[in-house]
């Protein structure tokens, strides 16, 4: 086994999952106004230290996405980000792409960008604790859309990426996102889904990148939100495994699927029945942003001092979802 290897493992054994707090300022600006708290380095830290510092993070989550204003700051104990996280027996990772920005040649698709300096930068991160990364590539979906531009020069950029990341013996989480908004149908999705995916794995057998050392994060196959043929979720968990099936290298050890705007509930019932049905060799577990801290981040916001009430909430999700990545999770087990 690779060093590489094992730690893509280690971040997913026994159901654990991957808490996603890796928002930019941007949007977690967004996230706190939302709940009326303002956005300063401050608040950001305070929430995320209290997720961090939380029983279940030795439990549920083996890994962590920071932001990089994150991986530098210090918890009110004085310690830095990354060392409270493995001491709480979890692993920190970074966000190292720089955002989705217009892609030139195409009306209203992006291309992820981050690539200038990304090896020095990479070895900043290292040495600050992280490893493992992320970077995050999004399509969406319309009658021309993704276009093959799109589809290619995502794919090409993350695979330049991950093969940056493990020169620096870090492991690339690669996360093609074909978002869930509009009116098309699964089948579009799942078509789409597939598309992207195996573009993806074109580009990083050709940049030899390790496939054994890498973790996919992709999107569940499921109706656009605004289509009026939603399907079940038996459905979306079928329809995702035949999608990664077909799409997927055996290599790959583990797949952490994003919540992309499905509830928690959603989120966990999907990851539940698609590990029911995995019969493939991947481990399936989550990556989740949205699906891990709306709950606990709404709760949160209207008495930001109350630690313990926040990290139950908390905690209660994590667990729920490495229930689901067990196969183990029920409606009742909610209440
Ligand atoms: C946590 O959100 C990440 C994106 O942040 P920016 O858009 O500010 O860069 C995002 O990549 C996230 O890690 C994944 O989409 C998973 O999050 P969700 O909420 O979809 O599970």
């Amino acid at each position: 086994m690779t060093e590489l290897n094992s730690i893509a493992l280690k971040i997913l054994q026994n159901g654990k999952g991957i808490l996603a707090a890796d928002e930019s300022t941007a949007t977690m600006t967004k996230r706190l106004e939302a709940v009326k708290v303002s956005s300063t380095a401050e608040n950001r830290l305070l929430f995320r230290e209290i997720l961090f510092s939380a029983s279940g993070m030795t439990e549920f989550i083996g890994g962590v996405i920071l932001y990089d204003e994150t991986i530098k700051q210090e918890s009110s104990k004085k310690n830095r980000i990354p060392e409270l996280i493995s001491n709480m027996g979890s692993i920190a990772g970074i966000k190292v792409d720089t955002g989705a920005k217009k892609l030139a040649g195409s009306e209203n698709e992006r291309i992820t960008e981050g690539l200038d300096g990304l090896r020095e930068r990479l070895n900043e991160y290292y040495k600050l604790g992280a490893k493992f990364t992320k970077w995050r590539g999004v399509y969406n979906i319309s009658k021309s859309h993704p276009s093959k531009l799109s589809i290619h020069s995502n794919a090409h950029a993350l695979a330049r990426y991950s093969s940056l990341v493990q020169e620096c013996n870090m492991v690339p989480i690669v996360e093609p996102e074909v978002l869930m908004d509009g009116d098309h149908s699964a089948k579009e999705c799942y078509e789409k889904t597939s598309e992207v995916i195996k573009k993806c794995f074109e580009e990083l057998i050709i940049h030899k990148v390790d496939l054994k050392g890498i973790i996919l994060k992709p999107n569940m196959i499921l109706a656009g939100n605004k289509s009026k043929n939603q399907i079940s979720s038996e459905q979306v968990a079928k329809l995702t495994l035949e999608c990664l099936k077909n799409s997927v290298p055996s290599e790959v050890p583990g797949i952490a699927f994003l919540s992309g705007g499905q509830s928690e509930i959603e989120a966990t019932e999907n990851l539940n029945l698609i590990n029911k049905y995995n019969d493939t060799s991947f481990i399936m577990s989550y990556s989740y942003g949205r699906a891990l801290q709306q709950t606990a981040l709404k709760f949160w916001s209207k008495d930001i001092n109350n630690i313990e009430g926040t990290q139950k909430i908390f905690n209660h999700r994590a667990k729920m979802n490495t229930l689901a990545a067990k196969a183990k999770w029920s409606k009742e087990l909610e209440n």
